[in-house]
């Protein structure tokens, strides 16, 4: 892993460092717009046709429902189910107090303004099924999608070989009471719900995390269907700001953590100490040795990096430009620099918290901004599955009082009917 110094970086030096995933992705884009095609005009033959060339699959049917999730999901150990619940838990506990009522309020006499909430009615979640299939993630997706009400949750995840899903999805689908889970996946599936098909509704919003093709797929449909999506996803990645007080061995451990997601994902070590950077690069070595995705950690360290910077302060410089997905703060001085935080997706705090903590089970959602979007996205949470809907009410002193300032503006705008929209009702109220 290379190290640079901060003092030694020019201004073109940090820019190249921090921009990532800047593939111009034409290839890709070209073969995600066929598969698009092909499922708009085709819809349910061409998802099991992409089922057997993608996931080597015949599917007699495209989606699995409660009988068989119960069937699945009785397969799976005590201990695991234990653990899920845990996550589940807390998860619904910390998306459950992000509920909030706005108080109404009255900007003008008689002029009374207020926001509501609603669901978005049909959300579509995508849980991803290839080099490791993510349960943890539709637990982030459908709890927050519960909470907020929505009435239709369209749940896509490509099959294993048996034509099922495994019995973690679908034991987290009976906790979430989701009784169909569609068997597609890829950019295949993106298309479907943005589109529909015989079998699969479209939805009017699209969360989940996926590779390069279901990214691009996102891209695609929400320009050209009112279909929304949570947010632009890339590779992931992590952040750590370590000083001498952070334990070289939890640095490296959490540094590959992010590393074994996938062979573009990116660790970056920000450090004060040059003794700390020598030591955790020592420690990576071995601990990546025993790993099992070894391979994939591997190549993803490639990407990585360290930078020595001369204090915290020009630690948060640095972790700021770059707007990481995770930021951990291997620092036992942590709460002095929470402030200087502008851009990061979710900030782990302390030596002992590892970013494991909130990818599995403490809380908060693992749905978060790659790529420097964290400059202007948040992570998911309750408020992606909601809109909120503003709401007056003016009363006849509200229309006195507010009438003469509406009248003005429309008429320097030359919009003489909606100054009449004003001046009418003053009329009949004078009257
Ligand atoms: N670190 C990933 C989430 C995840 N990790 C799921 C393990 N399972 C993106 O935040
Ligand atoms: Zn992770």
């Amino acid at each position: 892993m290379k190290i640079y110094n901060y003092q030694n970086l020019s201004k073109a030096d940090i820019q190249k460092l921090i921009s990532r995933n800047v593939d111009s992705g034409n290839e890709i884009r070209e073969k995600v717009q066929q598969i698009i095609a092909e499922v708009k005009t085709n819809g349910d033959a061409a998802l099991k046709n992409f089922a057997l060339q993608f996931d080597k699959v015949e599917l007699p049917s495209l989606f699995i429902e409660k009988n068989k999730i119960d069937q699945l999901a009785n397969g799976i150990s005590e201990e695991v189910k234990q653990a899920i619940n845990v996550a589940y838990s807390n998860i619904k506990k910390f998306h459950e107090s992000q509920i909030s009522k706005e108080q109404k309020l009255e900007t003008t006499t008689g002029v009374t303004c207020w926001r509501e909430s609603r669901a978005i009615e049909r959300v579509g979640l995508y849980i991803p099924g290839g080099t490791a299939v993510l349960p943890s993630t539709f637990l982030m997706l459908g709890i927050p999608a519960k909470i907020a009400g929505c009435k239709e949750i369209v749940v896509c995840s490509p099959p294993q070989k048996s034509g099922e899903v495994n019995g973690y999805l679908a034991y987290v689908a009976q906790l979430l009471e989701i009784d169909k889970i569609y068997l597609v996946g890829g950019a295949q599936a993106v298309a479907a719900m943005a589109y529909g098909t015989e079998s699969i509704p479209k939805v009017d919003k699209i969360f989940g995390p996926g590779n390069q093709y279901v990214t691009m797929a996102k891209t695609l449909v929400q320009s050209t269907t009112n279909t929304a999506i949570d947010m632009p996803a890339g590779p992931s990645e992590v952040l750590v700001i370590a000083d001498e007080t952070a334990n070289p061995v939890f640095v490296a451990a959490d540094l590959l953590a992010q590393c074994e997601h996938g062979v573009d994902s990116q660790a970056v070590l920000v450090s004060t100490s040059k003794k700390i950077i020598d030591q955790t690069l020592t420690e990576l070595d071995k601990q990546l040795e025993i790993l099992p995705r070894k391979e994939i950690a591997a190549k993803a360290i490639e990407n990585s990096y360290s930078v020595l910077v001369k204090d915290l302060e020009e630690a948060m410089i640095f972790s700021n430009e770059n707007a990481p997905e995770h930021l951990i703060l291997a620092t036992d001085s942590w709460k002095t620099i929470t402030d200087k935080i502008i851009n990061a997706g979710s900030v782990f705090a302390g030596n002992l918290t590892p970013e494991s903590a909130g990818d599995y089970a403490s809380g908060t959602n693992h749905t978060l901004p790659t790529s420097a979007y964290a400059r202007s996205y948040s992570g998911v949470s309750l408020d992606s599955f909601i809109k909120k809907i503003t709401f007056q009410h003016i009363n006849e002193m509200g229309i006195k009082n507010l009438g003469p300032t509406i009248e003005t503006l429309a008429e320097i705008e030359g919009l003489q009917a909606h100054k009449n929209a004003v001046s009418l009702r003053l009329a009949e109220i004078k009257e």
